[in-house]
């Protein structure tokens, strides 16, 4: 089986977290929680959590939230629900939930329901899938599910559903693998699993496997590492992985990365970056590659993680 250099990606992942001045970190700069998130997941699946400074992390973190309850992507940045979620699943990944006040980060995510059961990304209201999503994973994490409207949730992503069996962002927007992630694993976190039409789905996720073995986002798209995880896992909640190429698969993220200096990117040959270097390690995990601890496919933690948050009492 082809090499996944596991060293040299926790070597890279620590680095990024470090550096202050290059391209990737000015990048990264105002999405810092979620980049944490995916650097701190990455490192757990490889087994090499143990490398960092948890206290560290926590602090700054800590200094991210707001009075609402909500989080910003960096010291200083306004509150938005995708970075809520991502520091609660630090959090998670640290066993540290105490740390927070669990009943005001609910309310900040509870506020930003709307009338039709979508829910806005921040105060400044746009609606999408991707939000939904989040505030039914956030929420699950937290034990409060029930502070929400479930039914009206569900409902609304199910009236995001194509003829073609997938999701987009709103009602009547075109299907899309990351959206579909987002539906389906709402769906699967509210127990409502049986509203999507498997086999119609399945085929839509499973035609975006291309001759080098990489998945895409949507039809006549390029493969991208991501997407190894946007529709891998959304394939394994629907119960059909079974129906594209593992070993190609894994032949393609494999190839993507850089085995001098670490790191996987989105394509063969292009520069690396933390955002891939997840999904590729995800998508692997997915695929059952060896020395890669399980990833749960709706919760996007490692699994021994989302038994400690359901099953320790
Ligand atoms: C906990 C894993 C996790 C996620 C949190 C933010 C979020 C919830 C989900 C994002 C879902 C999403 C929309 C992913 C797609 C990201 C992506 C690669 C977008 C690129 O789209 P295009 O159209 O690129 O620019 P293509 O590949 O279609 O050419
Ligand atoms: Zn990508």
């Amino acid at each position: 089986m082809a090499e996944l250099a596991t060293e040299k990606h926790v070597r890279y992942i620590l680095s990024v977290e470090k550096r202050k001045d290059n391209f990737e970190s000015v990048v990264m700069e105002h999405l810092r929680m979620s980049g944490a998130y995916w650097g701190l997941t990455a490192l757990d699946l490889l087994g090499k959590l143990d490398s960092v400074d948890v206290d560290e992390v926590t602090s700054w973190l800590l200094s991210c939230q707001h009075e609402s309850g909500g989080f910003g992507g960096n010291v200083g940045h306004d509150p938005h629900i995708l970075y809520t979620l991502s520091a609660v699943q630090v959090l998670a990944l640290f066993d540290k939930m105490d740390v927070i006040d669990v009943d005001k980060v609910t309310n900040y995510i509870v506020s930003l329901q709307n009338e039709d059961g979508s829910f806005s990304g921040d105060m400044w209201g746009e609606v999408d899938t991707r939000f939904s999503y989040i505030a039914i994973c956030c929420l699950s994490i937290l034990h409060r599910l029930d502070k929400i409207n479930v039914e009206k949730a569900v409902k609304y992503i199910i009236s995001c559903k194509n003829m073609d069996g997938g999701f987009g962002c709103t009602p009547g927007g075109e299907s899309h693998a990351g959206q579909i992630f987002c539906c389906v694993g709402a769906l699967a976190i509210t127990g409502s699993l049986d509203l999507v039409d498997k086999d119609l789905l399945g085929w839509w996720l499973c035609e975006r496997q291309v001759k080098s073995g990489g998945l895409n986002g949507r039809p006549e798209k390029l493969p991208d590492v991501c997407y190894s995880w946007w529709v891998l896992s959304s394939l394994t909640m629907i119960d059909r992985v079974h129906w594209i190429s593992k070993e190609k698969l894994i032949r393609f993220i494999i190839d993507c990365q850089d085995t001098e200096n670490g790191g996987i990117s989105d394509r063969p040959d292009d520069a690396v970056d933390v955002f891939h270097t997840f999904f590729g390690v995800a998508g692997l995990s997915l695929l059952e590659y060896p020395g890669v601890k399980p990833i749960d496919p709706a919760y996007a933690l490692p699994v021994d993680v989302v038994n400690r948050i359901f099953f320790r009492k």
